[in-house]
């Protein structure tokens, strides 16, 4: 039992079973959620510590409370260690999450009704670069950009004439299902020629342009935005990267713009993983992140699964399941059963609803941080391959299923009690 589970247990019985539940599910299954992952147990601990009690509004020796000793270090020292990783001019490491650490760079440098473009979100983008149903796509007049119909990847060249054609005040590059690299110069190229501010926002591969290998685009981007728990392994939050001519503005949007008190327990564990990310053992755990999604990623094309681009070049894997048989929606909650957990996914041009699309997407962010490699992702990409041939039967289900616990006994899963 953990010591969450332990000392919640006597105050409020009904929330600890939940917890330790929720403990036995992520120690027990595969989890291929690409935006998750597992962070350490330090991590975990400077999260669930004692500066939840503190609040701090304002940036490190500029507050409107008293008792910042201790804070005010805690945040320094998070800014300046997400500086060095990234090399950037400038951290903001206030941002809640990702969504809110958006609406901070609209709220920096642009105002309603502005053109803003981004990558659409049945194309892989985030709904928070302007698609219609979140308030970027609301308050700015968005257009957006998709992928091409032949390869599935981003066409930099239609990127360019849209952008000459629109003339956008901002202009996002990233996403939430881009399998390949993305060309940061080539972006930053076509903001500077139609005078737009380019942010990155790297929330999926933070953790890989940390280690150095995906490009980074600190050096290319006005802004660059992310979350901090999926591949970079910290707690739940966002952070935003900017140049020094850019820090007002986007220090003021995040506060007092956007938020209030910093969630100063975030902080804290956010502090930890940086320090963690810039360590060799993180270098050659975001490699193998990698190594680890094109074996994934091999297996399946080998089953005869149609992956989209062929491929992939991080940590991601979007798959069309439909020629399987089975659609995205019943493949991923027969999966689940199976204990392999993932979610289904639009993928370009889908022809379904997104409610119940063609595809699936993976990643293998968490199942890297529990130590499986290239032999595990062969397995799972045949498990994968098991339930789509057959994914209401039970009996098959139940097969993968304790097969998939056995091999999670292998990998112990971090920040959690065995
Ligand atoms: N929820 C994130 C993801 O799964 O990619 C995006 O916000």
């Amino acid at each position: 039992m953990s010591h969450a589970v332990s000392t919640v247990r006597p105050v409020d019985p009904e929330l600890a079973e939940l917890l330790a539940a929720e403990e036995d599910l992520q120690r027990d299954t595969i989890r291929l959620i690409a935006s998750e992952n597992y962070v350490s147990a330090a991590v975990l601990a400077a999260t669930g510590s004692v500066l939840t009690n503190k609040y701090s509004e304002g940036y490190p020796t500029k507050r409107y409370y008293e008792g910042q000793q201790n804070i005010d270090r805690i945040e320094q020292l998070c800014i300046d260690r997400a500086k060095s990783l990234f090399g950037a001019d400038h951290a903001n490491v206030q941002p809640y999450s990702g969504s809110p650490a958006n609406l901070a760079v609209y709220l920096a440098f642009c105002k309603p009704g502005d053109t803003v473009m981004g990558l659409g979100l049945p194309a892989g983008g985030h709904l928070t670069h302007g698609w219609n149903v979140s308030i970027s796509g609301m308050f700015f007049r968005a257009v957006q950009y998709g992928v091409r119909k032949d390869t599935h990847r981003i066409d930099l060249d239609e990127v360019r004439a849209l952008a000459l054609k629109e003339r956008p005040r901002l202009m996002f590059a990233g996403g939430t299902a881009i399998p390949r690299t993305i060309d940061f110069a080539a972006y930053a190229e076509i903001a500077r020629e139609v005078g737009a501010i380019f942010v990155a926002d790297i929330a999926h591969i933070a953790g890989l342009v940390a280690a150095g290998v995906h490009p980074s685009p600190v050096a290319h981007a006005d802004v660059v935005s992310s979350t901090t728990h999926k591949t970079l392994r910290g707690p739940r939050g966002g952070l935003l990267l900017c140049k020094e001519g850019h820090a007002k503005a986007i220090d003021r949007a995040v506060f007092p713009g956007l938020q209030g008190g910093p969630h100063n327990h975030t902080t804290a564990g956010l502090a930890v993983a940086l320090r963690e990310a810039a360590t060799p053992e993180f270098k050659s755990y975001a490699a193998q992140i990698i190594k680890n999604a094109q074996a994934l990623a091999a297996g399946l094309v080998e089953r005869g699964f149609a992956v989209i681009t062929g491929g992939t070049d991080n940590h991601l894997v979007l798959v069309d399941v439909t020629s399987k048989g089975v659609a995205g929606k019943p493949l991923a909650k027969a999966l689940d059963v199976a204990g392999l957990v993932c979610n289904y996914n639009t993928v370009p041009f889908d022809p379904r609803k997104p409610f119940d699309p063609s595809g699936i997407r993976l990643g293998t962010s968490a199942v890297t941080s529990r130590g499986m490699g290239v032999a595990e992702m062969a397995q799972i990409a045949g498990w994968i391959d098991q339930v789509a041939q057959a994914p209401t039967d039970a009996a098959v289900l139940a097969r993968v299923r304790g097969e998939v616990v056995e091999v999670t006994r292998r990998f112990p899963a971090p920040g959690l009690a065995i």
